[in-house]
């Protein structure tokens, strides 16, 4: 394996791999912070979407949480009373966190080499159920399992990390962490941390997902406003699949039966530079055709993942944006594994006759 857990690090052997749940193997966050931003709403404040709250957010457990937005926002209510609201709202919403790309792909990976696998999440036990119920394989995938009311201390002392390797039988210093909060980052122990990212050039390899559709009209914008077609396909119809994964843009290939197999580059998400009210797939297709396609049958497996969706101040850095995401989908898709599935019957057979 490229980038494998054992070669990041010095000389010692690493032999065991303990996961953080929520941001790093799961998108919690973005469910979190809308119950926090309808919350704090309801007081009369405006809640600010910055990336800086969500950072001082992240990794932390949920009192403190509660108490720094009571903090920052100078909410009339306590901090226990903020996180009984927030956790009435979230309770229901569990089942729409969705899988980060490559989670699944990883917790693949070290199962087939038989990695053993422990979580240590600060989330109370009862929500670590409720959040992997809804993703497939994902449980049996851990030997171990170390909440946030299971320990004295959350995260970031390494207490819960620590329990975590006793309960794998492993010492500490054989066990890779993985963790996207500063905060553990910050507050070194015992174990060690690094964090994996197979990149295969500029993309993030993920478990391929396979759809297709006819091509519909979008919104008449991709080629006049952007220069950049995008092939829209119906989203009502790609339902509980499109609902799994995370917004953002992505890579892979597209076949139209009658033409060939060519490489695409995609966006999946509401667009934020247009505001728009609904979620769109829009691959653009990296190749010169003479005519447009509407009403063919598309059909796509999206194999890699390159980045969010963002917001950009012009419309010449989205469109330049968007041209450097084509140029990473070309060379990417020449390298192994993304280039092993343009061969894919998927691609082109008919539906008729699949
Ligand atoms: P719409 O808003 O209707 O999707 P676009 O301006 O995005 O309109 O143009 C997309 C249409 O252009 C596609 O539906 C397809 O028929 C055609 N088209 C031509 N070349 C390409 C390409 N390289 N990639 C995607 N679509 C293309
Ligand atoms: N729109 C955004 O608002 N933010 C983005 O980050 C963004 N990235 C895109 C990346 C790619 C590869 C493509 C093809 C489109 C992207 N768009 C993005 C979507 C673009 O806004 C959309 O195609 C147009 O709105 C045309 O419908
Ligand atoms: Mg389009």
């Amino acid at each position: 394996m490229a980038g494998s857990p054992a070669s990041n690090c010095s000389n010692t052997l690493v032999d065991h791999v303990i996961l953080d749940l929520d941001g790093t193997l799961i998108d919690t966050e973005t469910l979190l912070d809308e119950v926090y931003a309808k919350i704090v709403w309801k007081y009369g404040k405006k809640w600010e979407w910055d990336g800086i709250g969500l950072i001082k957010r992240l990794g932390k457990r949920p009192l403190e949480v509660a108490a720094s937005l009571v903090e920052d926002y100078e909410l009339p209510c306590t901090a226990d009373e903020l996180l009984d609201e927030t956790l009435s709202h979230v309770e229901t919403m569990w089942s729409r966190a969705k899988a980060l790309p490559g989670a699944t792909r990883l917790l693949k990976h070290l199962r087939a080499h038989k990695i053993p696998i422990g979580l240590a999440s600060n989330s109370p036990a009862k929500n670590i159920r409720s959040k992997l119920a809804y993703q497939p394989g994902w449980l049996e995938s851990f030997k171990v399992i170390v909440a946030g009311d299971e320990v004295k201390e959350g995260k970031p002392s390494p207490e819960i990390y620590l329990e975590a390797a006793k309960l794998l039988k492993a010492r500490p210093s054989s066990c890779l962490v993985i963790e996207d909060s500063p905060s553990v980052k910050q507050d070194r122990c015992q174990c060690r941390e690094s964090s994996w990212h197979e990149g295969v050039g500029k993309a993030l390899p993920i478990e391929p997902w396979y759809l297709g559709g006819p091509v519909i009209k979008g919104f008449g914008r991709g080629s006049k406003v952007l220069g950049i077609p995008t092939a829209n396909l119906p989203t009502a119809a790609l339902g509980s699949q499109l609902s799994q994964h995370v917004c953002g843009i992505y890579l892979g290939w597209a076949g139209l039966s009658n033409r060939g197999v060519y490489k695409m580059v995609m966006s999946v998400g509401w667009n934020p530079f247009f505001d728009n009210a609904a979620k769109t797939v829009e691959p653009w297709l990296l190749h010169d055709f003479p005519d447009d396609f509407y009403g063919e049958e598309l059909r796509l497996i999206v194999v890699g993942y390159i980045r969010p969706e963002a917001n950009f101040s012009s419309l010449e850095l989205l469109i330049e944006r968007i041209h450097e995401d084509a140029e990473i989908a070309k060379a990417a898709l020449d390298l192994l594994p993304f280039s092993s599935y343009q061969d894919d019957k998927f691609l082109t057979t008919p539906l008729a006759k699949q």
